[in-house]
């Protein structure tokens, strides 16, 4: 049987001020920090340890593993940095308020832009500043692989190669792997891991912050998952994940 831990970083600035983020590169609050900490601290008191780590190329997610590693004395352990963790890109939607946004389109829309399985929010204009073949980081990426816009069903495409080439490998080979990355990275590998329906998957909000998990057989298939803390505290912050997308009443 192998474990893998998955984490969504911390409370970034834009989960703060409620705005759609995608492949923008906001940091962690001072709340945000503190779930980090709080993150590494859980695991390090369950006895968890790792020999290598993978995260997305966002600092909100690189310094969460950092802040984690940090607590469990583990800076030391080898890192990979891959944009196929990023979060979803949110295309043109970026920078925007959810809220607002629900209030401007309706909260329908909004779910079927957060949480739809194959329909994308609208593109970025190929013209806009914001594309991510401006930024130097994404400099190896080919015109294909660089987002306009994604939606799940894209992110999963992408997510899943890594997984199959880079994480199971490492996971078969008995090595002790923590993965950090975003609220709809991990989405895509939890519909893969747990065989999730295109239906089903709208229903799912991971929270920030919360180590998750996974047993797996010699399969690499979950034999059970489980989020470590307070789950009271775990199912509010699921249940404010999902509301974030409504207007304000
Ligand atoms: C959030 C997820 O990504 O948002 O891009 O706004 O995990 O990097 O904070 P993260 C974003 P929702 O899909 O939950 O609205």
């Amino acid at each position: 049987m192998y474990k893998v831990v998955l984490l969504r970083h911390g409370e970034s600035q834009w989960n703060l001020e409620n705005r759609f983020t995608g492949w923008t590169d906001v940091d962690l609050t001072e709340a945000g920090i503190g779930q980090a900490s709080g993150a590494g601290k859980i695991l390090k008191e369950q006895g968890f340890t790792f020999d290598q780590a993978y995260t997305s190329v966002l600092k909100r997610a690189i310094r969460t593993l950092w802040l984690a590693l940090d607590e469990m004395d583990l800076m030391w352990i080898p890192v990979e940095r891959d944009w196929r963790l990023n979060e979803r890109h949110y295309g043109d939607l970026q920078g925007l308020n959810k809220a607002e946004t629900a209030k401007k389109f309706g909260d329908e829309q909004v779910l079927v832009w957060r949480r739809s399985y194959d329909t994308p929010p609208p593109p970025l204009d190929p013209g806009d500043e914001r594309c991510p073949g401006n930024d130097q980081r994404y400099a190896n990426l080919s015109a294909e692989q660089l987002p306009l816009t994604e939606c799940l069903k894209d992110t999963v495409e992408r997510v899943m190669p890594y997984w199959h080439e880079t994480i199971a490998p490492a996971i078969k080979a008995g090595k002790k792997l923590i993965i950090v990355a975003h609220g709809n990275s991990l989405r895509a590998l939890v519909k893969y891991l747990d065989d999730v329906s295109e239906e089903d998957i709208v229903g799912l909000n991971i929270p920030t912050g919360v180590p998750l998990v996974y047993e797996l057989d010699e399969n690499l298939k979950p034999i059970r998952h489980e989020y470590l803390g307070d789950q009271a505290a775990i199912q509010a912050a699921m249940d404010a994940v999902a509301k974030q997308g409504q207007a304000k009443k």
